[in-house]
């Protein structure tokens, strides 16, 4: 393998809890129920295809245009909660591990389905760290379609199969087997039919990435 393509939000940073406050503020005020295991699934999914997800316990129809506007709000509900993210946000582990890699010779890649991608990179002092970033304002399909991943590597001049995509979800743990990629993943991800390898910390690619 020549290549790592990370994923950003669960793996390399901890943001879910802020897009849970935001999708609450949200759900709360058309009335929607929403709690932690909706937000779950609404991990490596894009911000349309989550709210989708949130508006299945809707009583209401929503027409495009305010579904659009919903997202919106969201969106600006998660960025103020962002500007509060510094390099304080990114872990020792994290750090020591992507150190380390890039030592050991890998290309280094993020391949997040976020929007908010270069702002996150740029808030916890990653923003001119890898080799190639591929994210949500890139791709017009999102995980579990592996365009966000297969754009990455393009990027990286790499072919899937040299590739290595480290994921904390299960849509994005499908998006590598679909793109022919080997997969790392954490939490939920590990228990994916098709992952290469369940991972339980970002610091056991140092065992299975060879120095
Ligand atoms: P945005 P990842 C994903 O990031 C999040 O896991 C998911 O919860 C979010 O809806 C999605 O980004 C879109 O984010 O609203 O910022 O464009 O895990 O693919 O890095
Ligand atoms: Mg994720």
């Amino acid at each position: 393998m020549n290549a790592i393509i990370f994923d950003l939000d669960g793996v390399i940073c901890f943001t879910d809890h802020y897009h849970f406050l935001a999708w609450k503020q949200i759900a709360d005020s058309i009335g929607v129920y929403f709690d932690e295991q909706v937000n779950d699934r609404l991990r490596g999914v894009s911000r349309m295809d989550s709210l989708d997800i949130i508006l299945e316990k809707s009583k209401i129809e929503y027409s495009l245009e305010e579904k659009r506007i919903l997202a919106e709000e969201k969106n600006k509900r998660y960025v103020q909660l962002l500007n509060h993210i510094s390099t304080a946000d990114l872990s020792d582990e994290v750090k020591d591990v992507l150190q380390e890699l890039c030592k050991r010779g890998y290309k280094l890649a993020i391949g997040s389905s976020s929007k908010n991608t270069k702002y996150i990179l740029k808030q916890i002092g990653l923003e001119h760290y890898f080799d190639a970033v591929s994210d949500g304002t890139m791709i017009k399909k999102s995980k579990p379609d592996p365009e966000v991943f297969l754009k990455a590597a393009e990027m990286l001049q790499e072919r899937p199969e040299s590739c290595l995509v480290v994921e904390d979800a299960l849509a994005g743990v499908e998006a590598a087997w679909r793109g022919g990629f080997f997969s790392a993943g954490m939490g939920e991800a590990a228990t994916h039919k098709h992952v290469t390898f369940p991972i339980k910390r970002l610091s056991d690619l140092l065992i299975i990435m060879k120095e």
